[in-house]
């Protein structure tokens, strides 16, 4: 039986409705620290912009926005109480929210904290979904191109908590190349945050195919690149804008080890085993041997698709 385990948390939490105070969800993240920690856990992931709704959903002025939503400093005063309670605890964590840089850059941003509490990694999200413009037709907005700069750095991987542990957020889970940039670096975990609304603006998706897409596009991730996944959704009805569940821990195997059942608060656990995924890495995704990069040019060159290439 092998000893390189790491216990994972996905703390999954409920709607945060506008009405809502910092201290009031802060004090739902702690109970779910609490949990995970009491079920062996070494690091709880909790959701994208887990301090608040999921307010790109609601047109008005940056300036609003960032008065209303945006912190300046992490951690700050609301949010100390998660910190020490690592602390005290020793337990590490991911948490998302909306940061605002002291150069006054908005990012959609997560970060890792160890068990001392310490920051040990940032994250700001590359792929930001949605408009810039108000759509008073639409039944809501997703003005995340509006209110986020473009992460400044690629996705990175830090070695903490007996690991090696890269970050995503949300929309980047369904691009391959975030994947491939942290197994690049050897990655062993990947954790992310989501709020994915279960109506489509652009188009009439049916429902259904936001849970498909999610899961699909988790399991086949975490297996092509031979990491652990585990996702946090912020989910069920915020003031009547509904999003999907379905947080799930998924191994390197591409299946999917545990997942929640609710679109409440709930905590998931796993002890991952990092041994797992060598088969993989030594055989089939032995990536020094059997990549191609010579034939990947286009990835980098094209940002959408052109004309064929003449041989
Ligand atoms: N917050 C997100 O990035 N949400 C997107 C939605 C817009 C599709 C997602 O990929 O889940």
């Amino acid at each position: 039986m092998s000893k390189n385990k790491i216990g994972l948390a996905v703390a999954q939490m409920g709607p945060v409705h506008l009405a809502d105070s910092r201290t009031a969800v802060v004090q739902r993240l702690l109970e779910m620290m609490r949990e995970a920690k009491a079920r062996q856990a070494d690091l709880v992931v909790f959701p994208e912009l887990a301090l608040t709704t999921f307010f790109p959903r609601y047109w008005m002025s940056q300036e609003e926005a960032e008065t209303r939503f945006f912190e300046a400093q992490m951690p700050n005063a609301d949010v100390q109480p998660l910190f020490d309670e690592a602390r005290k605890l020793g337990i590490g964590f991911y948490l998302g929210y909306a940061e605002l840089t002291p150069e006054g850059r908005p990012y959609n941003t997560a970060i890792l904290v160890d068990k001392s509490a310490n920051i040990v990694g940032k994250y700001r999200k590359v792929h930001l979904p949605g408009h810039v413009d108000h759509k008073p037709d639409a039944p809501f907005q997703h003005l995340e191109k509006k209110f986020f700069d473009v992460g400044d750095k690629a996705w990175g991987v830090w070695d903490t908590l007996g690991a090696k542990i890269g970050m995503a957020l949300c929309n980047d889970r369904r691009w391959p190349e975030t994947w491939r940039v942290m197994s690049l670096q050897s990655a062993e975990i990947v954790v992310l945050g989501y709020n994915t609304p279960s109506q489509n603006i652009h188009w009439d998706e049916p429902v259904h195919l936001r849970m498909h897409h999610h899961l699909i596009t988790l399991q086949a991730s975490a297996y092509q690149n031979c990491v652990w996944a585990a996702a946090a959704a912020k989910c069920g009805r915020e003031d009547g804008f509904h999003m999907i569940g379905g947080s799930v821990i998924v191994s390197p195997t591409g299946e999917i080890a545990a997942q929640a059942s609710t679109e409440e608060d709930e905590v998931i656990t796993v002890q991952a085993d990092l041994d797992l995924a060598k088969a993989f890495r030594q055989n089939v995704f032995d990536f020094a041997r059997h990549r191609r990069p010579e034939y990947y040019q286009l990835i980098v060159d094209r940002v959408g698709p052109g004309e064929p290439l003449t041989s």
